[in-house]
């Protein structure tokens, strides 16, 4: 087995995915790219992804993207029963959450990311911003009612909803919008800083994208 990822590690879809490869413990090459204009619109880049977005993952002569659908490959291949459970129902209550971190909590958090931390001050719309703001609280406070007192967000084990909903939490508490973590939120994100994956991706230094509204 010969695994590469392809993508710049400040993209934090490529940060789930760099993380759960280093919690599987798998060997990988990663090339950065997707940084530089142009990155993503070579013919070899096209034959990758046709879509041309990084993450790409490349496991001997498979090709996956989509960042979630990578994370799924990678738990199936090389996982164990942490992050697999042949329970249909167990399984539909981790994917529930993956969903719900792409389709509902990353839009609230990119509003707040792109519109303020990406956007240079004179072009920001607060107004839109403010809104993106209480969608993430929203958010932070939908994961504070199902972690309950459960270390991660369906168990005391870490799972791929943690991945993809915990993968946003750094930014938003290092950005200076004064943003507080509800209180069982903060416990989790404590618990995830554990990992020497997420510290090492999840929390890597994210300057370079400040006023940056390129890629
Ligand atoms: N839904 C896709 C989103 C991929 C995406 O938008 N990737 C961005 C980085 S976060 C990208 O490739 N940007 C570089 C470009 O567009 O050239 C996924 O989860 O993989």
């Amino acid at each position: 087995m010969a695994i590469t990822l392809y993508g710049r590690h400040t993209s934090y879809n490529v940060q789930k995915v760099l993380w759960l490869l280093d919690q599987l413990e798998l060997d990988y090459q990663h090339i950065e790219l997707g940084s530089n204009p142009g990155d993503t619109e070579t013919e070899e880049f096209g034959r990758l992804n046709p879509m041309r977005k990084v993450p790409v993952l490349c496991d001997d002569e498979k090709t996956i993207w989509e960042s979630n659908s990578i994370l799924r490959y990678l738990a199936r291949q090389y996982g164990d029963d942490q992050w697999n459970t042949d329970d249909a129902y167990h399984q539909s209550l981790v994917e529930r959450w993956m969903d719900w971190s792409q389709t509902r909590f990353e839009p609230a958090f990119v509003g707040v990311f792109w519109g303020y931390y990406r956007t240079p001050e004179t072009l920001r719309n607060m107004e839109a911003v403010t809104k993106s703001l209480d969608d993430c609280l929203y958010c932070l406070a939908r994961l504070d009612d199902q972690l309950g007192d459960q270390k991660f967000l369906l168990s005391s084990i870490l799972s791929l909803a943690d991945v993809t909903a915990g993968i946003f939490l750094y930014r938003l508490v290092e950005i200076d919008l004064d943003i507080s973590l509800p209180a069982r939120v903060m416990l989790w994100y404590q618990e995830l800083q554990k990992f020497p994956g997420y510290k090492r991706w999840a929390m890597s230094d994210f300057s370079s994208l400040q006023g940056r509204l390129a890629y």
